[in-house]
């Protein structure tokens, strides 16, 4: 297409990377690319459709938006227009105490279908650590077993996405998200790090996220890793009925109505607990949340914030 014609023209298409002072866009009649200027924090996200006329670019309405909180209560756009969140742990490196469960919820609360990818099957401690994980997540949510090393089950993935599905990758550094996306597309070549040895940690290689299309059908979305997915759009009432495991009991089974399964006699999910269906730990992570969102709420800045988004 002329230059000429491409400046009068508008065009649609979909944002494939961010790069802070210009965007990559997709564009939805030719798949051609093409490279954008956006004011610094102009607030595109990947995976947000626009319509691009020369320079000029504009956002169009989201159908769904995940966000997150940084330790330092900083709000994070992680992606726009998804329908999956695809949670990356391994067992080395462990993810944060709490993170699946928070992701979990906030999936759920962004209505994005949250699955569990756990990573690097081919190590030895992979065994005892996907049971555990199978133990607290099955029956909540899909999980996949995969090795980016090996191959092994990423055409479950695959068959998955081709259905059409929108995700994202998200999880700690280190646990192979962009190893998973080189394995499932042939010559992507997205930079992978080392772990170090001392700490067993990644390095934060994957610095911008950046979407790519599935040859066999569906989109994902790579994205720098990271540890703190503090809950922003969630409310107090949808933590209990959002959080893995408790689904079921939480329904109408406390003796209040109101109860945030915290002290309160006749709760359900107390029962849970002695009964041993959850754990200690995760019953702690779900108290964790829960303080975390009631001081959220007392804080106008940002029940402002939710209120608007839930109209
Ligand atoms: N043994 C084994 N190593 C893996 C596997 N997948 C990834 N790795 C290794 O883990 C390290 C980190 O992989 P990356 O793909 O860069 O991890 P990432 O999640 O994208 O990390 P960030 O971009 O920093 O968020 C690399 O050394 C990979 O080779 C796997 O299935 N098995
Ligand atoms: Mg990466």
């Amino acid at each position: 297409m002329h230059n000429r014609d491409k400046n009068n023209l508008k065009r649609k298409g979909v944002i494939v990377a961010h790069y802070g002072v210009a965007v990559e866009v997709l564009f939805n009649d030719t798949g051609e690319r093409s490279t954008v200027r956006v004011k610094r924090n102009s607030g595109h996200v990947v995976g947000d459709n626009v319509e691009v006329k020369g320079e000029l670019l504009n956002r169009q309405r989201r159908f769904s938006e995940l966000s997150r909180m940084d330790t330092r209560g900083g709000i994070h756009v992680v992606g726009a227009n998804l329908d999956v969140l695809c949670i990356v742990i391994t067992c080395e490196p462990l993810p944060p105490p709490g993170f699946t469960d928070r992701a979990i919820v906030a999936s759920r609360a962004a209505g994005l279908t949250p699955i569990l990818v756990v990573n690097k099957s081919d190590l030895t401690c992979f065994m005892e650590y996907f049971q555990d994980i199978k133990r607290s997540y099955s029956g909540s949510v899909t999980i996949f077993s995969v090795s980016a090393e090996t191959g092994s089950n990423l055409d479950q993935l695959k068959e998955f996405f081709k259905e059409g599905h929108r995700g994202v990758f998200v999880g700690p550094t280190g646990v192979g998200k962009s190893s998973i996306l080189n394995r499932l597309i042939p010559h992507l070549n997205l930079s992978t790090g080392e772990i170090s040895e001392t700490k067993k940690r990644g390095r934060h290689t994957t610095t911008v996220s950046t979407l790519h299309l599935l040859e066999g059908g569906g989109e994902l979305v790579d994205s720098p890793g990271f540890n703190d997915f503090g809950l922003v759009d969630t409310s107090i009432n949808e933590l209990a009925a959002f959080f893995p495991g408790f689904e079921k009991k939480v329904a109408n089974s406390c003796r209040f109505r109101d109860c945030r399964h915290r002290d309160e006699p006749g709760c359900a999910v107390t029962d849970l607990l002695e009964q041993k269906q959850i754990s200690e730990e995760r019953y702690a992570t779900y108290l964790n949340l829960l303080t975390e969102l009631e001081m959220i709420d007392s804080d106008p800045k940002y029940r402002e914030r939710r209120n608007r988004r839930k109209k």
